[in-house]
């Protein structure tokens, strides 16, 4: 087995995953998104998801990695839905928004911000004031599809309840299309030797040649508004484009054919546009900026088509340091790769290369079908650990609370879901209740 560095710099990564709302639904919304698009309109199981989401950070908790809990966001958005015309009574804004628009309607109660890795772009770098490191994140406009755009105000404020002081929290880029920024799903943190030697890597999809059939929801400006509000040096980024071709066969964001860890980054062939060329360039720069050589594995379109990368989410799995750091991280991927021999080969050739230590396949069903698999799933937030004590405890994984939210979810989340249910005032009053409940379980304060 590869022996790994013991990481002496005192820094922490910590998963931040939110529980599913119980309005959850198919809505078909995700753009460029195979999955959500070939499941929309389907009867959806809002209390499978969100067990499905707590039994992942179950595992995530267990194997000793700091994990942190997000409520669901408050859905119905009512106040949308009086901006975009629908007045009257709440009653009154839900059944005239089901019979007026398919899209206001469901946008107003999806469950998209589920996946975390959406909610922001989180780098390290030193202050040039204080001159120490600190973690900045920009809350991501996600201002591509009209579901998402809906989230920043209220993914700003959880993000504020967790980490309070501990990170330099940005407000969300203006919005317009020249800024379109989806967060840390098509941003990477490479490191060598320790987290002052990051290495952000920043992929993007709207310069020429641009995808035909699905526009890229990740601008360059964006980025390069991002890294410069960050504080970033220029030696320590890189910026990537996405294939146009990866684009179009339903690889929205960049975490769909790639994923990276520490010194290691393994992607598909058709990740990035002008590959030979930009894989250099990667290489050279990490190399600079770190002093050591990044690992890169690349696969090839014949070990896994592009297909199947996307339809089994191989990329999308999670990847996490365990607690003791001579060993090499654990991999959670989705049940679809342990089901599909080739995506299977790979992975547990890299294990038996030494690359991870274990690999875990976790069902997540209901997320996979809206295009969500384990990475989309989870924020990684880099904090030293002598601050760990500073993130609001009353929201961290531990066993009690799972308990608590388990119930929670058993005893008032509906199993089945069409969008004809989410039209009636009584029951999006009780998931209403219901996901305060879980809210209150995390420390948080109820608004009327
Ligand atoms: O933005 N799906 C999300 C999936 C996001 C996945 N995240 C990462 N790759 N990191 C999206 O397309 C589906 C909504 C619906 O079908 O109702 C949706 O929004």
């Amino acid at each position: 087995m590869k022996q790994v560095e013991v990481n002496r710099d005192e820094w922490i990564e910590i998963q931040v995953d939110r529980i599913v709302g119980p309005t959850h639904h198919f809505g078909g919304a995700g753009v460029g998104n195979v999955a959500s698009q070939s499941h929309a309109g389907e009867t959806s199981n809002p209390a499978a998801a969100a067990i499905q989401g707590l039994e992942k950070m179950r595992l995530v908790g267990a194997l000793g990695v700091p994990q942190w809990i997000l409520p669901p966001q408050i859905r119905p958005d009512f106040n949308f839905l009086r901006g975009v015309g629908f007045a009257g009574d709440k009653a009154e804004r839900l059944k005239r928004a089901r019979h007026e628009s398919a899209e206001l309607f469901s946008a107003a109660l999806s469950s998209s911000a589920m996946w975390t890795a959406n909610a922001a772009t989180v780098t390290v770098a030193k202050n040039s004031l204080s001159g120490n490191f600190e973690t900045a994140m920009t809350v991501a406009n996600l201002s591509s599809s009209l579901h998402r755009a809906i989230e920043p105000n209220e993914t700003s404020r959880d993000l504020r309840a967790v980490f309070g002081d501990t990170v330099r929290l940005h407000s969300p880029l203006v919005a317009g299309v020249a800024m379109r920024d989806e967060g840390a799903a098509n941003h990477m943190r490479l490191m060598g030797g320790g987290i002052q030697n990051s290495f952000d890597v920043f992929v993007y999809g709207d310069q020429p040649p641009t995808s035909r059939k699905f526009y890229a929801r990740q601008t360059l400006a964006s980025f390069e508004v991002i890294a410069r509000r960050h504080g970033l040096a220029a030696e320590a980024v890189c910026f990537l484009k996405q294939h146009p071709d990866a684009i179009d066969a339903g690889a929205f964001h960049n975490d769909v054919v790639t994923m990276s860890h520490h010194d290691l980054m393994i992607h598909h062939e058709l990740a990035f546009a002008d590959s030979e060329a930009a894989m250099a360039e990667l290489e050279a720069g990490f190399r600079r900026r770190t002093g050591q050589s990044l690992t890169r594995i690349e696969v090839s379109a014949a070990e896994l088509s592009i297909g199947d990368a996307i339809a089994t989410y191989l990329f999308n799995s999670q990847i996490v340091s365990l607690p003791d750091h001579r060993i090499p991280p654990a991999i959670i991927c989705p049940i679809q790769v342990e089901r599909h021999p080739s995506a299977r080969k790979l992975v547990v050739g890299w294990q038996q290369d030494g690359l991870f230590s274990q690999v875990v396949f976790v069902d997540l069903g209901q997320s996979m079908s809206g295009g969500g698999g384990p990475a989309c799933l989870r924020l990684r937030v880099p904090i030293p650990s002598g601050q760990l004590e500073a993130v609001n405890p009353r929201s961290r994984w531990t066993d009690k609370l799972d308990r608590a939210i388990e119930r929670i979810i058993r005893d008032g989340y509906p199993t089945s879901v069409t969008l004809d249910d989410l039209a009636s005032i009584e029951f999006v009053q009780h998931a209403g209740r219901v996901r305060d409940q879980i809210a209150i379980q995390l420390g948080r304060e109820i608004l009327s």
